[in-house]
């Protein structure tokens, strides 16, 4: 008798959905080491308001009170750690996985996880083929680069008035794809593209691309790639001085870019767009401000980019499991797929038939000031 109840207790304790477990465990995947790991524990911190505040409220999952426990690991941004990640979480029968971060670490981590069955959503890649791979199991709750690339390029010409324009990525997933993107887009807006240069998502020295760069006396530089990289960029940008108006997307437009580029920078030089946003003076705003004073009383920090979006991304998970009165992935999954109109502090959330979130909004931001300052949120 004794036995068969030890039995139970660890059959209850291992296993991922059983009927009879009482804990939950969900993943939170993003770069916590490396050079963008202040994104990846921006992020993970946004998973871990969200599962205390659950845990705080109390979830009850199929008439039982569940408690959720967070799993968190790092893929350093980098695909292959990535991958063995995705697959140590499968093997841990996780009941579902937010992240990861990058798009290079999100595509090839994605069909791991839809082999298995597990539902992912990731809160910040952009890369389109991320969702467009034909997988059931895949979510993403921000707009993708064909939005930021696209809206990017249509600015730097209408707006900005950039004739020669020139443009740098880093190689990954993220930074080629929306670089190409709006690569595109400036020359259906009548724009020319003066130059095309590559870096790598761990470089620190761009003078060589730089110098030729300004041979080419551009009057927009569009880069590709992530605030790590953006930063010692911009400064060495100014030591050989270049004057044009720096551009990127989401990667790029952090608190933390704010400060790698310290003085390097004058007012409404730099643009970017984060893949997301609320409109000024809607409910979603107070919301998304409030988010963002709990988080900086929480952990001492401001909000990065992306944190919200993890946040949202597990109250989107777990209330899919209380509909489906099941953390079971395949359970829960339809329900998850069916998500219409969910109340987050980064808007109201439906996904559509790739489990892409559905008129995606773009926040366009300059520095000014010393600070990340929105221009406008486009949809
Ligand atoms: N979206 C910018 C950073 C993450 C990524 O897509 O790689």
């Amino acid at each position: 008798m004794k036995k068969n109840l030890i039995a139970i207790a660890a059959l209850t304790l291992s296993a991922g959905f059983s009927m009879a477990q009482t804990v939950v465990t969900i993943a939170h995947v993003g770069p916590t080491s490396g050079g963008i790991a202040h994104l990846g524990k921006d992020n993970e911190n946004g998973a871990i308001m969200a599962v205390e505040e659950l845990n705080a409220a109390g979830v009850t999952i199929g008439g039982k009170k569940v408690t959720l426990k967070l799993m968190t690991e790092d893929d350093a941004a980098d695909p292959k750690q990535g991958t063995a990640v995705a697959q140590k979480l499968v093997d841990a029968n996780v009941s579902g996985v937010v992240g990861h971060l990058n798009s290079g670490t999100s595509i090839p981590a994605s069909k791991i996880y839809s082999d298995a069955g597990i539902p992912q959503i990731s809160p910040s890649a952009t890369n389109p083929k991320y969702t467009r791979q034909g997988f059931k199991t895949t979510f993403r709750v921000v707009a993708d680069d064909t939005q930021l690339g696209g809206t990017l390029g249509k600015y730097a010409v209408n707006t900005l008035k950039g004739k020669s324009i020139a443009v740098i990525d880093d190689r990954t997933a993220y930074g080629q794809g929306v670089a190409e993107e709006f690569s595109k887009a400036v020359k259906a807006a009548g724009g020319s593209i003066v130059a095309q240069e590559f870096t790598t998502d761990k470089a620190t020295d761009f003078n060589a691309i730089l110098t030729s760069i300004k041979g080419k006396k551009p009057d927009v530089v569009f880069f590709g790639g992530m605030d790590a990289v953006a930063g010692p960029m911009l400064r060495q940008m100014k030591s050989l001085g270049i004057n044009a108006k720096f551009m990127g997307g989401d990667g790029i437009c952090s608190a933390e870019l704010v400060k790698l580029a310290g003085d390097a920078v004058s007012d409404n030089q730099v643009f970017c767009a984060e893949a997301g946003g609320v409109e000024p003076g809607s409910k979603f705003e107070a919301a998304k401000n409030e988010f963002d004073k709990k988080f900086k009383a929480k952990f001492g920090v401001d909000v990065q980019v992306y944190a919200p979006y993890v946040y949202d991304s597990v109250r989107i998970m777990v209330a899919a499991m209380v509909k489906a009165g099941s953390s079971d992935p395949a359970k829960y999954l339809p329900v998850l797929a069916a998500t219409k109109d969910f109340q987050g502090v980064t808007g109201a959330i439906s996904f559509d038939n790739k489990g892409d979130v559905l008129n995606g909004a773009l926040t366009l931001q300059t520095i000014k000031g010393g600070k990340l300052q929105v221009l406008s949120v486009i949809r």
